[in-house]
């Protein structure tokens, strides 16, 4: 079902602070930046790898209010790694795939991320402790 870690999800206070970090440390540069106002992120994508399986990145996330996913979590354990995201072919049938093996979903059916990819959450109760993305991809992100 699972085609590569398509990126890590980085909860931060500020983009502008966070993104000179990456580019000294590891020379990473930002291929895709926007404000996802239904998930109340603003977000920058750098790219790691284009590999044959599609393209991995970080993702760094400032959150537009204090009251969305990365607001609360950053009041409540401040920065850090936010959640995991794997690249899947077809994101309709990994989720029904799920919802027949019981498992508890966020998005039941896919909504907008980043550069108009589909993608979809799975609580992180339901693995773990991990909050968990789905991301279909699209042709050549
Ligand atoms: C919350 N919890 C987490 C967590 N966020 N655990 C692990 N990783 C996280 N990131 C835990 C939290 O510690 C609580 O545990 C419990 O879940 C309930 O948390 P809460 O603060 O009361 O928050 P809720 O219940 O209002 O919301 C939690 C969920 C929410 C997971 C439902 O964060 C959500 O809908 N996330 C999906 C959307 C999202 O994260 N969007 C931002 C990235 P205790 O205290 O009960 O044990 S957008 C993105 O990645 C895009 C656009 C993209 O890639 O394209
Ligand atoms: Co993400």
């Amino acid at each position: 079902m699972l085609s590569r870690i398509d990126h890590v999800g980085i909860a931060v206070a500020s983009l502008a602070d966070t993104i000179p970090l990456y580019e000294e440390a590891f020379g990473l540069t930002v291929v895709h930046q926007e404000d996802n106002d239904r998930q109340g992120v603003r977000e920058a994508m750098l790219l790691v790898n284009n590999g044959e399986a599609g393209s991995s990145y970080v993702q760094l996330l400032e959150p537009l209010r204090e009251d969305s996913p990365v607001g609360k979590f950053l009041a409540k354990r401040g920065p850090g790694i936010h959640h995991i995201a794997y690249g899947v072919a077809d994101i309709d049938s990994a989720l029904a795939a799920l919802t027949t093996t019981g498992f508890d979903l966020v998005n039941k059916t896919p909504v907008h991320g980043t550069a108009g990819s589909r993608i979809a959450f799975v609580h992180p109760k339901a693995l773990g402790g991990v909050l968990t993305e789905l991301v279909e991809a699209v042709e050549g992100h």
